[in-house]
C-alpha cells in the first residue's frame, strides 16, 4: 500500500486493489486517500513545492473537519507530491507592491487554526517530508505528532530571508522541540538543516534513506491505524499540555486519564491480549459515557 496517491487508472484518487474505502475526493490542491480510518492527506501543487495558497488551505481545513467529525478515524498523514514536502505561503498569492498588505490575516484564517487543529485532533497525526520544508512548511512539520523524513530533505526556515517572524507556531515549537540556541541560529542565519541535523536536534522523529521512506510511512500508520486510538490520543494531550503544566498539574492529569483510559474496551483488550499471547484487535474507541 503506497502512500502518495496514484496518477494512473482511471481514479487519481483511489489506489490499489487493498484500499478497500478508498474514496475519489475532487479536490484540486490536494490529494486524499481514506482507508479503514487511516487518512492521507497530500499536498498536490508540486510546480510550487505544495506552498499554501488560499485553495489549500479551503481543502485542508475540509479535510480536517471531516476528520474531526468521523469517530471511525484512527490517523491523518501529511505528506507532499514531488520533490518538495511544502514551501510554506506561496509567495505569489499577494501583490507585495500595491501598498501596505495585513499580513495578520493569513495567520489568523489560516495558520492558527490549522495548527490548533491538528495539534488537537484526538488522533495521531504523522508527517511525511518527502522533499524540501521551508517556512510555514517546516512549522506544519514541526506541530505534527510524527515526523518522518528521507535523508535528502531539507528544512529552511526562510522567514527571514523576507523579513518576515515564523509562523504557523514555529516561535513555540522549535525553541521546545531544539532549544533556544538551534532555534535561533536556525531562524536568523536561515541556515538549511538536513533531515540528519533535524533528527539529530530533535526537530523530527526519524530520518530515513530515501528508498526506504514510503515503506517506512506506511508501516507507521497501519500500526497506529490499529492502535488503542483513545489511549494514544490520551497521551499526546497529556504531553502537549505539559508545556504549560507544573509537574503536579501533570501528575494529577494523568490520575484523571488514566480513569477515562482504564474504562476503555482497549485496555481490557490489550491485557487480555497479552495474558493470552495474541495479537491485540483493538477498536480505538474512546469509553462509553
Ligand atoms: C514557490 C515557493 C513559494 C511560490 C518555491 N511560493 N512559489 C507568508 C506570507 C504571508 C503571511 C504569513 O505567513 C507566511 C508564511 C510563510 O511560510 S513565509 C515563507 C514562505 N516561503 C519561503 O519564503 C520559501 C521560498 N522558497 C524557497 O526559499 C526555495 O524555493 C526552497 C528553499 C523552498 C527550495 O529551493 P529550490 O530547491 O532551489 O527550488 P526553487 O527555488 O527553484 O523552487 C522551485 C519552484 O517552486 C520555483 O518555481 P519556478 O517556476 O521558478 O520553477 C519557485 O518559484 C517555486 N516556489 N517556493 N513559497
Amino acid at each position: 500500500m503506497g502512500i502518495v496517491a496514484r496518477t494512473e487508472g482511471t481514479d487519481p484518487y483511489l489506489s490499489d486493489a487493498g484500499m478497500k474505502e478508498a474514496r475519489a475526493m475532487p479536490f484540486e490542491t490536494i490529494l486524499l486517500e481514506v482507508n479503514e480510518g487511516a487518512y492521507r492527506l497530500t499536498l498536490n501543487r508540486p510546480e510550487k513545492l505544495n506552498s499554501f495558497n488560499e485553495k489549500m488551505h479551503d481543502e485542508v481545513r475540509e479535510v480536517l473537519t471531516r476528520i474531526e467529525s468521523d469517530t471511525a478515524a484512527r490517523v491523518l498523514l501529511i505528506t507532499g507530491a514531488g520533490r518538495g514536502f511544502c514551501a510554506g505561503q506561496d509567495l505569489g498569492d499577494r501583490d507585495v507592491n500595491a501598498g501596505p498588505l495585513d499580513l495578520s490575516q493569513g495567520p489568523e484564517k489560516n495558520y492558527n487554526p490549522l495548527i490548533r487543529r491538528l495539534v488537537a485532533l484526538p488522533i495521531p497525526v504523522v508527517c511525511g517530508v518527502n522533499g524540501v520544508a521551508a517556512g510555514m512548511g517546516v512549522n506544519l512539520a514541526a506541530a505534527c505528532d510524527i515526523t518522518v523524513a528521507t535523508k535528502s530533505a531539507k528544512f529552511a526556515q526562510a522567514f527571514s530571508a523576507i523579513g518576515l517572524v515564523p509562523d504557523a507556531g514555529g516561535t513555540w515549537h522549535l525553541p521546545r522541540l531544539l532549544g533556544q540556541a538551534r532555534a535561533l541560529g536556525f531562524t536568523l542565519l536561515n541556515e538549511r538543516l538536513s533531515a540528519q541535523q533535524a533528527e539529530e536536534f530533535g526537530l523530527i522523529w526519524q530520518a530515513v534513506d530515501d528508498e526506504e521512506f514510503a515503506e517506512t510511512l506506511d508501516a507507521i500508520v497501519n500500526r497506529l491505524a490499529q492502535a488503542p486510538t483513545f489511549g494514544l490520543a490520551s497521551a499526546k494531550r497529556a504531553i502537549r499540555a505539559s508545556w504549560a503544566s507544573t509537574l503536579d498539574e501533570a501528575l494529577d492529569r494523568e490520575r484523571d486519564m488514566q480513569k477515562q483510559c482504564g474504562l476503555s474496551e482497549d485496555y481490557r483488550e490489550g491485557v487480555n491480549a497479552f495474558k493470552e499471547k495474541r495479537k491485540p484487535v483493538f477498536s480505538g474507541r474512546a469509553p462509553q459515557a
